[in-house]
């Protein structure tokens, strides 16, 4: 019979390996640009978030790495940062254009998220697509 002490010893060091997979490595994604409205050639970039990071902080992560990505947002009373322009090019109520999120998940499938910038939060090797579209 193996001593109490032993045994969470040997427990702990079954265990930690999969707490560090969770909570220390980066999620990785990447973000095409796309523009339906206009058909201009697509843009893709690479970024990560930490563990359960919302896409709005690896989105200014990568502003902020200087790859030629930029964006801006207004903030919303309710629902927070609505997404207003990418790469320069902002939605206009009177065109009724708008910055639409899409992700591309690994298997292909394409959902349109129920949420936000500010409440998406990426899996790994999703592609998060920013489509410029009209509504
Ligand atoms: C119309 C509408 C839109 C229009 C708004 C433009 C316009 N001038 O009409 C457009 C098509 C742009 C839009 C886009 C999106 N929308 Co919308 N939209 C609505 C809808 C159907 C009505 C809003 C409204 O007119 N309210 C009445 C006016 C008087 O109130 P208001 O406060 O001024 O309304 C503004 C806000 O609602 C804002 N808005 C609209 N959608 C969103 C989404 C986010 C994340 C934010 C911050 C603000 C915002 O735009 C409105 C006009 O300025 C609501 C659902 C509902 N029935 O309420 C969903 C709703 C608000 N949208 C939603 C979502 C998820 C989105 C998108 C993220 C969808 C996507 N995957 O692309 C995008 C936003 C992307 C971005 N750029 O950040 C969700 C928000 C839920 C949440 N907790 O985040 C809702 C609740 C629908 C749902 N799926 O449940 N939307």
């Amino acid at each position: 019979m193996m001593a109490p002490a032993l045994l969470s010893a040997v427990l702990l060091l079954l265990l930690l390996p999969a707490a560090s997979a969770d909570s220390s490595d980066p999620t990785n994604f990447t973000i095409m640009v796309t523009n339906a409205v206009t058909d201009s050639a697509n843009q893709t970039y690479s970024t990560y978030v930490v563990y359960r990071g919302i896409l709005l902080g690896g989105m200014r992560r990568l502003q902020d790495s200087n790859s030629g990505f930029s964006f801006t947002y207004t903030e919303n009373l309710n629902y927070g940062p609505f997404l207003e322009s990418v790469n320069g090019l902002a939605g206009n109520s009177e065109e009724r254009t708008y910055w639409e999120l899409l992700v591309q998940k690994p298997n292909s499938t394409v959902i349109r998220p129920d949420v936000g910038i500010g409440c998406y939060i990426p899996s790994a090797n999703d592609k998060i697509i920013l489509n410029f579209n009209r509504y």
